[in-house]
């Protein structure tokens, strides 16, 4: 009898324990579920990955939009494609996403889906490139580089370059790489340059045509500007990476870039650094892709209620090759 009830006990203890063990099992799980519900989901509907300054800007909000920090990431590469970007967008609507960031490929075409936002109380947050609607009221704030500003500085940029050199006064022919036409980045750096032509009647833009922004098109588009004009002075290309493009093209024509050619780029990537150290390439006009923080700032103030300013341009800066040994090191992208 004596050891029944011994055994009874045990079994009851072991019970005890194992109930108070599974309760506690219970509220562990319940905690993480808890935090996860906590987390701020954000959607970030990207361009795609055409370029070293995309890729450090995924980086930058791959690295923000973290859990620890508070948020859940669902990131989308559009490849380059608006009609990616308008799905993606559809999609996080549909996940119910607290907000969505979107980086528009082009400015054109964008009220229907971000109506549709908006109807669903969504939040949309532009960063990099801007959108040309009537109505500003489907997005809540925009971050980015100040385009035009950018093609400003690459003009005042030669103008102090070619008087440095002595060739103030000399016919000054000039290409342009654009970027994926229609994008804020590339109708800004375009207008801006174009802006400032009137004041060097001796300039003369010999052709515009489009790299979409990678290097690989750079090459081809500079490739052929090479068999259309045999007195290239000066090549503008809207990014780095369609500058180191040019670079490959004019090389293999058995031209030295940085000399025979000045070349133009945009972004202020690394590698327009190294390209500088090496002498191919003249300057690099400053586009800062490190937008994953300031977005972050932007969705902490309206969470706290407060108000953000619409539209918020980035400082930049212009670098041309002779700062570029001292700076590279304290390059973040
Ligand atoms: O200059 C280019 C990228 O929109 C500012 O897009 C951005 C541009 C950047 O592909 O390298």
């Amino acid at each position: 009898m004596k050891r029944v009830v011994g055994l009874l006990l045990v079994c009851l203890l072991g019970l005890f324990m194992w109930g108070c063990g599974k309760e506690a099992a219970d509220q562990a799980s319940k905690g993480t579920t808890d935090q996860k519900d906590d987390l701020i989901v954000v959607g970030y509907a990207q361009v795609g990955a055409e370029s070293d300054w995309r890729t450090a800007n995924t980086v930058s909000f791959q690295t923000t939009f973290v859990e620890e920090n508070g948020y859940k990431l669902i990131f989308d590469d559009a490849q380059q494609k608006q009609e990616n970007q308008i799905k993606a967008i559809r999609n996080f609507i549909q996940q119910e996403v607290d907000y969505i960031v979107l980086a528009p490929v082009v400015e054109t075409g964008w009220e229907t889906v971000l109506g549709e936002a908006k109807e669903a109380g969504i939040p949309v947050i532009l960063s990099d490139r801007m959108i040309d609607v009537s109505d500003d009221s489907i997005y809540t704030a925009w971050v980015g580089g100040n385009f035009i500003k950018e093609g400003h500085d690459a003009v005042a940029w030669l103008d102090g370059y070619l008087k440095e050199q002595g060739r103030q006064d000399e016919q000054i022919n000039i290409v342009t790489l654009q970027g994926t036409i229609g994008s804020s980045a590339q109708v800004g750096r375009t207008k801006g340059v174009e802006e400032k032509l009137p004041e060097h009647p001796n300039w003369v833009m010999l052709d515009r045509q489009t790299g979409e922004f990678t290097q690989s098109k750079g090459q081809e588009v500079m490739e052929s500007f090479l068999k259309s004009y045999d007195d290239i002075d000066v090549v503008i290309a809207e990014n780095d990476n369609m500058a180191f493009g040019a670079i490959d093209a004019i090389k293999a024509a058995g031209m030295d870039p940085g000399e025979d050619i000045i070349i133009i780029g945009y972004d202020a990537v690394k590698a327009a650094f190294e390209a500088m150290i090496a002498g191919d390439m003249n300057v690099s006009v400053e586009c800062n892709p490190l937008h994953g923080p300031r977005v972050a700032e932007i969705i902490q103030k309206l969470e706290k209620g407060e108000k953000v300013e619409k539209i918020q341009y980035v400082d930049e800066g212009v670098f041309p090759a002779e700062t570029a040994a001292e700076l590279i090191d304290s390059r973040l992208y």
